[in-house]
């Protein structure tokens, strides 16, 4: 694993994981999940997200960026919850709170291809995942795309913090292991990045 890859398995109990459940379905009720496209191709994400906090990711025809409203509803995203940013504070080792929250959700065949998280002006933070629901195959590489890879499962409950020279690595999703989770009624998996996209004061 790359050096600043923190993993940190079931950090949040059963009854941790469905608190967190219960706070996100409300915040969804302001901020549905929308459908990303490709900004070149125009092609959907098998990913639905929506996003939590003063910023959130977004991609359209125009590309990928981070802006402080919903792109369906205009609206703003609502706050992170205080028991995820008690997450970042808990794991990150960084001074300053997060300014995202994506919120990704994996419904059956959906996957996530080999990417870097680049869209952020503060590299020197680390993006803290919270993985809730079925278990997912990990797969994360080196800086330069074409490298060694490695596979990580991440199970409901499932904490990584990737900082250091992880920040930059290539990593995916190669799929969601339908089934292996009561966590959420319709099955799937969510998955929550904490990120800092502004460089601190
Ligand atoms: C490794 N999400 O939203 S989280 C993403 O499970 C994303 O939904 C995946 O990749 C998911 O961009 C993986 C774990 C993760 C997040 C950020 C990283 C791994 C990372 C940044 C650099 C290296
Ligand atoms: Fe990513």
């Amino acid at each position: 694993m790359p050096a600043g890859f923190k993993y940190f398995p079931a950090f949040l109990d059963r009854q941790a994981q469905e608190a967190l459940v219960d706070l996100l379905r409300q915040a969804m009720v302001e901020a549905p999940f929308f459908m990303p496209i490709m900004p070149r191709t125009g092609r959907p994400f098998s990913v639905r997200m929506t996003n939590l906090g003063p910023l959130g990711w977004v991609s359209d025809r125009a590309g990928y960026r981070y802006q402080a409203t919903h792109p369906d509803t205009g609206k703003p995203w609502p706050p992170i919850p205080e028991e995820v940013m008690a997450v970042w504070r808990a794991v990150s080792d960084y001074p300053h709170p997060p300014e995202a929250c994506l919120v990704n959700y994996y419904r059956e065949g959906a996957k996530m291809g080999l990417h870097r998280d680049a869209d952020e002006e503060d590299f020197a933070a680390p993006v803290v995942s919270i993985s809730l629901g079925d278990t997912a195959i990990f797969r994360i590489g080196g800086p330069e795309r074409g490298g060694k890879t490695e596979t990580v499962k991440l199970a409901s409950g499932d904490v990584c913090v990737l900082g250091g020279q992880a920040r930059l690595c290539y990593h995916g999703i190669d799929r969601v292991l339908t089934g292996t989770s009561t966590l959420l009624k319709d099955g799937g998996r969510i998955n929550l990045t904490l990120r800092r996209v502004r460089k601190p004061e």
